[in-house]
C-alpha cells in the first residue's frame, strides 16, 4: 500500500493515522503545483482529482478523501476507530464535520483571498473549533484513545497555529499532546515538519 502525501497538506492526517496503525506501508511525496510525485510519476494520472491525499492499495485500487481513507483505515484497526454499537456513524459523523465544516472553512487563508473572505472564514473557524473544544470526551475528541478523527483535527490545528487563528485551550492542549506521540513526530519528521 502506498499513501501519496505532500508536506503539511491533510494527507498529513492518512500519514499520522497509518504510523498509528503500525502498518507497513511506502509513501510517496506529490508535487502539487506540477502534479509530479517523487518517483517522476504524472499524479493526475494517478488520480483525475489530482490532490492528495491518496492511497493505493495492495490490489492497486486507488482510495481518495480523507473521510473514505481515515474510515478504512479504522476500519482495519480498531485501535483508530470508536468503540460501541454507533461507533463507526460517530466517528464518520466526526470524520465529516472535520473535512466538511473546518478543513473546507480553512481554505480560503491558504489561498489569495479577499479581507471579508478571510474574515468569514476566520469567524466560521472559530466556531467550528469551539464546538469541537466543547465536545471533546477526555484527551482526545472520543476520549482517552486516539481516534482517526484525532488524526485529521490535529492536521487542522496546525494549520490554526500557522495562521495564528484564536484555539480554545483544549484543543491547544489536545494540539501539544498529538505533537508528542511518537507515530506522529515519525510522519513530522518524514515530511520535513519537525
Ligand atoms: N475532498 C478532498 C480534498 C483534499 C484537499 O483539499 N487536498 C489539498 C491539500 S490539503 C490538495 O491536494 N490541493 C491541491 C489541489 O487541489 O490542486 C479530501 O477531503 O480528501
Amino acid at each position: 500500500m502506498k499513501l501519496f502525501y505532500c508536506p503539511l497538506a491533510c494527507s498529513l492526517a492518512d500519514h499520522i493515522a497509518l504510523e498509528e496503525a503500525g502498518v507497513d506501508y511506502e509513501r510517496e511525496r506529490v508535487d502539487l503545483s506540477t502534479k509530479i510525485t517523487a518517483t517522476g510519476r504524472n499524479y493526475n494520472e494517478l488520480t483525475s482529482k489530482g490532490y492528495v491525499p491518496a492511497l493505493q492499495l495492495d490490489n492497486g485500487e486507488i482510495l481518495t478523501e480523507n473521510v473514505a481513507i481515515l474510515d478504512w483505515i479504522a476500519s482495519r484497526h480498531p485501535k483508530l476507530g470508536v468503540r460501541g454499537e454507533l461507533g463507526r456513524t460517530r466517528l464518520l459523523e466526526a470524520l465529516a464535520y472535520i473535512s466538511t465544516e473546518l478543513h473546507r472553512s480553512l481554505r480560503p487563508l491558504w489561498h489569495s483571498s479577499s479581507n471579508q473572505e478571510m474574515a468569514e472564514a476566520r469567524a466560521a473557524i472559530q466556531t467550528r473549533l469551539q464546538f469541537l473544544s466543547d465536545s471533546l470526551a477526555g484527551d482526545y475528541l472520543f476520549g482517552e484513545n486516539l481516534t482517526a478523527a484525532d488524526c485529521y483535527l490535529f492536521v487542522m490545528l496546525l494549520w490554526a497555529e500557522r495562521f495564528d487563528l484564536e484555539t480554545p485551550k483544549p484543543l491547544v492542549a489536545l494540539r501539544e499532546r498529538m505533537r508528542a506521540r511518537p507515530a506522529v513526530r515519525v510522519a513530522m519528521a518524514v515530511e520535513g515538519l519537525n
